[in-house]
């Protein structure tokens, strides 16, 4: 029999976090380096969250020798930086299978494991969820430990204050580990993050490190304990108490900043707190993408990555054709050029929204506001009541977040703030969190909203254009991904308000194909012309307000067909179906789009294809229809109606 031979010796004997308990300090130092040498290899391999995990690689080994998950519940904000956390609950062998189809996914699910307490992919909920396991724990006479682990960008989010509120002013014991490490995907920005680099600045160091043995000793019995502990661990004296005034003003005791890279810091220190009661927050100072020093010296590249050669680092690669995103950065920067009014927003995602050029070219006119895209939309409310035309950059999936806002702050009060979506459909990988597959029916609903999905790169351009020069709020949403085919991108035209465009004529059937689904719609009716089919294509180019007038001249053909990459559920095929109701025809209809679930992860081509959302998929729900629709014309006529 061959010896399974073992690529992570200390990684591999760690079935369970009980196999931590056991482990030596020496140990589990080499633990950490099995741990970040895996990471390296699977992330390199699967593409991911590379970064953000090699920051936490000892935080997560010391939060597992002192707490006892899945008794103790752990919650990682975002969770995007669970990887480690999967490594030692007894996912080792499956995490070469992380974010593929049907495989670990990217981020924690309490489907996947008793030890994701608490599923996420969006940021700021970690507290809150804690909270709530707190308050059923007490309520259930348990006595469980509950410790929410938020990262210094996520902690910008104003849920996670609105938790610290809700917590502190409640008592009840639960551990908040804030991980600073000084960067959300880009560099942290705001108040709070100016606030907490003063907090490991020299001057307050120093001060701390006079002060800190003094205060320390001072505090009855822990005190003593946590002095002397810090007496053993010399650099974690640096600041034991420091003016964490902001979080014990809140209610919460502050403990840190301690360095979140060594063991002996962080073990003593979590099991002191393992001892203590009420709500504590250790503020844990890291390194993203320690370890790896491409990633630490490029921790925006590393944050998320496509896979990669791990000696050479992140490739680019891809399509030779360019992204959604970066034409419309560029199309930001040359409208802003024109029109001194234009401003650009963004909630922490500059770079994925492809505003980061922009921030450079103009730096006076752009604004990060952090993980905050409920304050991101009243604020721009504010500037665009003022005269300003902001330009807010959100993707689909996280403009669920400012639902209210967009209601209550912009669209009611008619204010011309345009949305950009990005990520707009099934975005692949990520998986349900981050699939920006309910857009169209949200915003469906919000009266005066004009509503705008390209079918490609110069009409992105032209719908920003349109959108800048409408008196009234816009969202135009696009997919992740490249523009469809090869165009010259210039000038701007002005597409008129609610005007659709019959790319084909045809008189057996008509498709009606939104944004990412047009070239599939057009590649369809190419096909089913072969098979002597004639069918109408139509791109409404506005989901709101409809082109009526188009949706009534598909329905003469008799037999309609809608495409989206949006949730069926009142989106653009339930426009089609409401205006047709409204005109009192009834052509057959069918309508292709999401079903009523959570798609789960893969590669964005698979989950279309699965979805029949692809040129075969539309194709032979095309064929269907047509064969039906002989059928179909024989019993309307019995029925005495024509179409
Ligand atoms: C509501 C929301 N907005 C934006 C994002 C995109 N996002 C994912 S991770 C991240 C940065 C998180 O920074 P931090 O919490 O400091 O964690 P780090 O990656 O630095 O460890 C952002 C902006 C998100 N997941 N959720």
């Amino acid at each position: 029999m061959r010896k399974k031979i073992h690529r992570y010796p200390l990684l591999d004997a760690i079935h369970s976090p009980a196999d931590l308990k056991t482990m030596s300090r020496k140990e589990m130092v080499g633990l950490c380096a099995d741990i970040r040498e895996c990471l390296i290899d699977v992330v390199s391999t699967t593409g991911g969250h590379l970064a953000p995990n090699l920051g936490v690689v000892e935080l997560t080994v010391a939060l597992h020798h002192v707490f006892d998950s899945p008794t103790d519940k752990m919650i990682w904000d975002v969770s995007h930086q669970s990887y480690v956390h999967k490594l030692l609950t007894g996912r080792r062998d499956r995490i070469h299978t992380l974010r593929q189809s049907a495989g670990l996914s990217g981020f924690q699910k309490r489907t996947e494991s008793e030890h994701d307490a608490f599923g996420a992919g969006h940021a700021g909920t970690s507290i809150s969820a804690a909270v709530g396991m707190a308050v059923a724990r007490d309520m259930n006479g348990a006595d469980n430990h509950v410790v929410a682990v938020i990262g210094d960008g996520s902690m910008t989010a104003g849920m996670a204050f609105e938790a610290l509120n809700h917590a502190g002013g409640m008592k009840r014991n639960l551990l908040v580990v804030l991980n600073d490490n000084e960067m959300s995907i880009s560099p942290n920005v705001g108040a709070l993050s100016a606030y907490l680099s003063r907090t490991l600045s020299g001057d307050l160091y120093s001060w701390v490190r006079e002060e800190t043995e003094q205060i320390l000793s001072h505090i009855p019995r822990v005190g003593r304990r946590m002095a002397q502990m810090a007496r053993k661990a010399e650099e974690a004296v640096k600041g034991f108490i420091t003016p964490g005034v902001v979080f014990e003003e809140l209610g919460f005791r502050y403990l840190g900043p301690i360095d979140g890279h060594n063991l002996d810091h962080l073990i003593p220190v979590l099991q002191n707190i393992h001892r203590l009661k009420g709500p504590t927050l250790l503020h844990v100072v890291t390194k993203k993408g320690k370890g790896y020093p491409l990633a630490e010296d490029n921790p925006v590249s590393y944050h998320g990555t496509p896979k990669f050669d791990k000696t050479v680092g992140v490739l680019g690669g891809g399509s030779s054709l360019p992204a959604y995103t970066k034409v419309f950065g560029d199309a930001l920067i040359e409208l802003a050029n024109i029109d001194p009014r234009v401003v650009a927003i963004t909630a922490a995602m500059p770079t994925g929204t492809g505003t980061h050029t922009f921030a450079e070219k103009f730096p006076e006119r752009f604004f990060d506001v952090g993980i905050a895209e409920q304050h991101a939309i009243t604020f721009a409310a504010g500037l665009a009541a003022e005269g300003k035309r902001p330009v807010t950059a959100i993707y689909s999936t996280f403009m669920q977040r400012g639902y209210d806002q967009l209601i209550h702050d912009v669209a009611l009060q008619h204010l011309p703030v345009v949305f950009a979506m990005d990520r707009a459909g099934l975005v692949g990988d990520d998986g349900p969190t981050h699939h920006g597959t309910f857009d169209l029916s949200f915003l469906r609903a919000v009266p005066g909203l004009v509503i705008m999905a390209p079918r490609n790169g110069q009409m992105l351009r032209d719908m920003l254009f349109t959108g800048l020069e409408l008196d009234a709020p816009c969202a135009l949403r696009y997919p992740r991904g490249s523009i469809p085919c090869a165009e010259p991108l210039q000038g701007f035209s002005l597409i008129p308000v609610g005007s659709a465009e019959t790319l084909q004529a045809g008189s057996d059937m008509a498709i009606l194909a939104v944004g990412s689904m047009v070239t599939p719609a057009l590649e369809a009716a190419r096909l089913l012309a072969q098979e002597g089919f004639s069918v109408r294509v139509v791109d409404p180019r506005f989901i709101k307000p409809l082109d009526e007038e188009a949706m009534l001249a598909a329905a003469d053909t008799g037999t309609v067909l809608t495409v989206e990459e949006n949730a069926l559920a009142g989106g653009f095929g339930s426009a089609v179906l409401e205006c047709f109701e409204r005109h009192g025809v009834t052509p057959r209809v069918r309508r292709m789009g999401i079903p009523d679930r959570f798609i789960e992860q893969g590669p964005q081509d698979h989950l279309r294809a699965e979805l029949g959302l692809c040129t075969e998929g539309i194709a032979d729900t095309a064929r269907l229809l047509l064969a039906g629709r002989t059928r179909h014309k024989v019993l309307r006529a019995a029925a005495g109606r024509t179409s």
